[in-house]
């Protein structure tokens, strides 16, 4: 991606929060319809292909060690399993697909398991983003020459905050394995929680962090803290909405060009409160009935919503969806699957 502005400074970047909320939608709805295609949502699905038994103890996930209630470990998932996932994805309407794993770091050998699995995505015409943990250069440029299109990799909050939350790793770690991402030419999805007890100007540090990256990570993922009961960060105070509402806003005039994504947390957010976050300038979502070990919006409403918004998704125009529903007949047939729930 373009290098658009990568210096900027805490007190400007507060004097945007500190502006009237009108004004700063209005610069920021501006900002997003010269950059990005009107009313268009870029989609993408979720699948955790290894769940839980993490030794990570961050403060906020069902799948670290640490939490009191941790979910239940599984192995690597199967490559047919996978194709399944991913092809119930594609038919419902998804044109990417991003396959998760509970890992520190991977090891070389699941390295080499997921690069099927990012064929067979590929394979079914949709792009390809995993989620890893940490990465080795080598495994980075190993990913890249696979055709891995985005690797996510969240700072999550500032700098500071950083050690409240997480203390098995530090900022730096994560910084470094976004470096080797970058240089390996996969694209890079890295964004935040909000409301794991940070302060407005944590907020505001986090978006320095991202913003002032030598290049603007192409997807930015904005997530609301899903409370699950037994991480440290349950019943924490949640953020207010028009707080959260304004960071997007915040997010878009500082990454123009970039992917805004509403993340997490929209199965408990109004459908009013979406359509703020997308005038303010999301232009993504996790789209398909689950996130990794929580509930998302069921894929109906969902295109209730962008209907009654007027929105599209991107990459599908009639002949695709002409095509998914074709290919969602003979998924139904060979997974012996009745009446998926999706597009009609
Ligand atoms: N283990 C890898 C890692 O941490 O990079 C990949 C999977 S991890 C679950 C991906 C991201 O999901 C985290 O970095 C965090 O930002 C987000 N996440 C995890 N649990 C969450 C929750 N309860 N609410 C909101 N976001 C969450
Ligand atoms: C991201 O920023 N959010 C997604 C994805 N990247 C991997 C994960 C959200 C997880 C929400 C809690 C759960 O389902 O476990
Ligand atoms: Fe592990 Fe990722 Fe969960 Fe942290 S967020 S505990 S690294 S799965």
């Amino acid at each position: 991606m373009k290098k658009i502005r990568n210096n900027w400074k805490l007190k400007e970047v507060l004097n945007l929060f500190n502006m009237p909320f009108n004004e700063l939608l209005f610069e920021a709805h501006n900002s997003h319809i010269k950059n990005h295609k009107k009313d268009t949502v870029q989609v993408c699905t979720l699948l955790s292909i290894k769940t839980g038994g993490c030794p990570e103890d961050c403060g906020y996930c069902s799948q670290s060690i640490h939490s009191d209630n941790p979910i239940e470990a599984t192995p690597l998932m199967s490559l047919e399993e996978v194709e399944k996932q991913a092809k119930i994805a594609r038919d419902q309407g998804s044109t990417r697909f991003c396959m998760g794993a509970a890992w520190r770091r991977p090891s070389n050998k699941n390295i080499d398991r997921v690069i099927k699995m990012i064929d067979v995505v590929h394979n079914l015409g949709m792009e390809s983003c995993v989620t890893l943990g940490m990465l080795s250069e080598d495994q980075a440029n190993r990913l890249s020459r696979s055709g891995l299109n985005y690797y996510n990799h969240n700072l999550d909050t500032s700098r500071e905050h950083y050690e409240k939350v997480i203390s098995t790793r530090n900022y730096q770690d994560r910084l470094n394995t976004l470096k080797y991402v970058r240089s390996s030419g996969i694209k890079v999805c890295s964004g935040g929680i909000l409301g794991l007890g940070e302060s407005l100007e944590d907020r505001a540090k986090l978006l320095i962090e991202l913003a002032n990256l030598e290049e603007h990570p192409e997807s930015v993922p904005i997530n609301m803290l899903v409370q699950i009961e037994g991480t440290r960060l349950y019943e924490n105070e949640k953020i207010d909405e028009l707080e959260f509402v304004k960071t997007i806003a915040v997010t878009r005039i500082m990454m123009p060009k970039t992917y805004v994504r509403l993340s997490a947390g929209r199965e408990s957010m109004s459908e009013s409160m979406q359509a703020l976050c997308f005038y303010a300038g999301a232009n993504s979502v996790f789209y398909g009935e689950e996130l990794l070990t929580t509930p998302n919006v069921e894929v109906e409403k969902d295109r209730e919503l962008f209907s009654k918004l007027g929105m599209n998704i991107e990459g599908t125009n009639k002949k695709t969806e002409k095509f998914r529903s074709s290919k969602r007949k003979d998924t139904e047939k060979k997974h012996n699957i009745h009446n998926l729930k999706l597009i009609n």
